[in-house]
């Protein structure tokens, strides 16, 4: 018996797959075939998959082809493979030519025709075609536009910004430049805001009644009350109100959340976030200290804690005598278990990491956590130490704008941060520009 081995992502199985499944079967007589799991698709770059891995796994059986279907997990797996199932053949696209002729050194290597005119990727771009556009004036926004070119389907295709000329040659290239936010939303189906938090709002409301999807950089609004009104018209409009924090995207912060949750450290008793970045000179115009970082220290602790606190104590150092700008904040959260500790600013440095502590062990994240493709859980006895690392491109933004994509073509919320923790941002953030109970140094 000849025994065949392929492998694939087959999301969305097209005709071309198909094609390929049915060549490779005729070169023997058993065909084994290996779906890819999410997280071996993610770290290879394949960030689009559609469906899950049983859904994939689902739609290969259902064509009646495979004698058996295996889970591609890791780098190298096949090479396992093909000694575990004493395979004589291995077979893939010509779009892959080259990339396994070291697996020669173990059985036959067949390069079968790609079927031109057909791929997951342009199945997905017809599906999404969902027209971007950018707004503000930060250097931010350069990266947004890089990392949207990974993402399937999401197009960007305009800016509303006053400082055009600064910003990247993609930008510059965009078809429509406008400082005019109406003109921008005439031309696109959805924003990413990443303006001053106070003209969030407004830009916010605009766009909703305007019936586009919102992607607004946190805090979404500085005010309560107005986060609520534009959820409210989000909710009825069918529209997406998504908060951007490109961490809560990262695999291994979202990874580590989930080690947590269950029991990894035994029961948290503290969250310590640090997140500053030192600023030659600070300018009032820009983002303020808190808005700029407490949405990404805060986030660790209302995601591990929960946003039901019992008391706060808030200690903020200014640059200026009107309190306008802090350079440097330090909020303490007292729950009924556990305490938080969360130190931002742009006006001071310190080592930005996250450390969990728990009664059985704690995490650490070291500098910068909230871009981080590593962390480490450990123990009283060192040699218990775990290591955990999840490759992160483009520090989660590409994750972020497929999680966006994904909730608009589908109507299902994608967001990895919910709407209480939202609220519970807007709320801090609220409480702190009105200066309620915070101790000035
Ligand atoms: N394919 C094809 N014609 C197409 C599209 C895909 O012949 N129009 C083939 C690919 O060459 C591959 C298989 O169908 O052999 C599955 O394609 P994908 O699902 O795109 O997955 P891919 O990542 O290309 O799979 O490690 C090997 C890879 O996993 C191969």
């Amino acid at each position: 018996m000849i025994k065949v081995i392929t492998y694939g992502t087959y999301d969305l199985l097209h005709y071309g797959h198909i094609r390929l499944l049915k060549r490779a079967k005729a070169l023997g007589d058993y065909l084994i075939v290996g779906v890819t799991a999410d997280d071996f698709d993610k770290i290879r770059g394949k960030i689009n998959v559609q469906q899950s891995l049983m859904e994939r796994v689902e739609a290969i059986r259902a064509t009646g082809i495979a004698n058996e279907i295996i889970i591609e997990e890791y780098e190298g797996q096949k090479i396992d493979d093909i000694k575990r199932y004493d395979v004589d053949i291995f077979t893939v696209g010509s779009d892959w030519i080259g990339e396994f002729d070291y697996l020669n050194e173990y059985c036959r290597v067949i390069y079968l025709p790609r079927t031109e005119g057909i791929s997951s990727s342009e199945i997905r771009e017809a599906k999404r075609a969902l027209t971007l556009g950018l707004v503000g004036d930060s250097m931010f926004l350069n990266k947004v536009a890089s990392e949207s070119k990974y993402v399937n389907g999401v197009c960007i295709v305009g800016i509303c910004t006053k400082k055009a000329d600064s910003l990247s040659d993609d930008i510059k290239a965009l078809p429509l430049i406008t400082d005019k936010l109406e003109e921008l939303l005439n031309y696109v189906d959805a924003v990413y805001i990443r303006t001053k938090p106070e003209e969030h709002y407004q830009q916010i409301k605009s766009a909703l009644i305007h019936g586009k999807h919102v992607l607004c950089e946190s805090p979404i609004t500085i005010n309560a009350e107005e986060y609520e009104e534009l959820a409210r018209i989000a909710h009825n409009n069918n529209l997406v109100l998504m908060e951007a924090i490109k961490t809560a995207y990262a695999t291994a912060y979202a990874r580590l959340l989930l080690l947590l949750k269950g029991d990894k450290i035994g029961d948290i008793v503290s969250v310590d976030a640090t997140c500053t970045r030192l600023k030659k000179e600070v300018d009032v115009s820009d983002w303020n200290g808190i808005h700029e970082w407490g949405p990404t220290a805060l986030l660790p602790v209302f995601q591990i804690l929960g946003v039901n606190y019992k008391d706060r104590l808030v200690v903020a150092k200014y640059q200026d005598r009107e309190r306008i700008h802090d350079s440097f904040v330090k909020m303490d959260f007292i729950y009924n278990n556990a305490v938080a500790s969360v130190k931002v600013g742009d006006g001071v440095k310190s080592e930005g990491e996250l450390i969990v502590s728990g009664t059985k062990g704690y995490a650490y994240v070291p500098a910068p956590w909230w871009k981080t493709d590593y962390f480490e859980i450990r123990y009283e006895n060192a040699s218990e130490n775990k290591r955990y690392f999840y490759q992160l491109d483009g520090e989660g933004i590409r994750y972020e704008l497929v999680a966006f994509s994904k909730s608009i073509e589908t109507g299902k919320n994608f967001s990895n941060i919910s709407s209480v923790v939202s609220k519970t941002i807007v709320d801090i953030m609220e409480k702190f520009d009105k200066a309620s109970g915070i101790i000035s140094i």
